[in-house]
């Protein structure tokens, strides 16, 4: 049976952002399962009521509801035991946590502050004074204060970016030869920032930028397929 996924949508539903749905995305191909993705926005709680909270991704895989992207991974690995392992074994597990908390905790604030405006401007309209009062309430100023320019984003993500550089230059993949859960975590990231900016967050030259290149071509190239407004 197919999962259902909902799974966050801009003001044109086939742009699809969120970082936690992008785990989850690539999570499910590279367990080959198959998913129908239902296009969701900020205020729509009321399609999400039955997993009985109000973020993304929730997935419906036959009777079993769950939301949050890492118990949805531990579901999948659990629950799919015989194909290829998101986290393998405890060591496994530790890294992509340890990869999570980097994407949310290092990379998402300096992005975040990046395509904030852009942000803004591609979601739908019906979620823009809910966005709005929400992130300005977080932040403690307003979106356009918030905000910062490309250039200081580059500055910024550079330094704080090295362990990974440092990481990437040499091995493939965070999680070493092969693509696992702890790079779909750091992915997601750049997958929100891809699907609703055009700012560059870093240099071409950058190992991470080559390996972010490699997961956009994954799975048939899933990402770098996807509908954004970034490249
Ligand atoms: N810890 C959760 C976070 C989920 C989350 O915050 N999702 C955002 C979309 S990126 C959301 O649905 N936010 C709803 C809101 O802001 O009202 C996970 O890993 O799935």
């Amino acid at each position: 049976m197919t999962i259902r996924m909902y799974d966050l949508a801009g003001a044109d539903p086939a742009v699809r952002f969120s970082p936690y749905c992008w785990r989850i995305r690539m999570a499910l191909a590279h367990k080959g399962l198959a998913v129908e993705t239902i296009p969701w926005r900020f205020t729509d709680k009321s399609a999400i009521s039955f997993s009985g909270q109000g973020a993304v991704p929730v997935i419906r895989d036959g009777e079993t509801v769950l939301h949050d992207s890492w118990a949805i991974a531990e579901y999948l690995d659990a629950h799919y035991a015989d194909r290829p392992k998101l986290m393998d074994g405890p060591q496994g597990r530790a890294l992509a946590n340890f990869a999570r908390y980097f994407a949310q905790l290092v990379f998402s604030p300096i992005a975040f502050k990046a395509v904030i405006l852009d942000l803004y401007a591609a979601i739908d309209e019906s979620d823009r004074d809910y966005f709005r009062q929400s992130r300005e309430a977080r932040v403690g100023k307003t979106l356009e204060a918030f905000a910062i320019g490309e250039d200081e984003a580059r500055a910024q993500m550079r330094p704080a970016l090295s362990p990974l550089r440092a990481l990437l230059q040499e091995q493939p993949f965070i999680n070493g030869d092969a693509p696992a859960f702890a790079d779909y975590c750091m992915l997601g990231g750049f997958m929100w920032a891809r699907g609703v900016s055009a700012k560059k967050l870093i240099a071409e030259d950058d190992p991470v930028y080559a390996w972010r290149e490699r997961m956009l071509d994954l799975f048939d190239g899933l990402g770098r397929k996807a509908p954004a407004v970034g490249a």
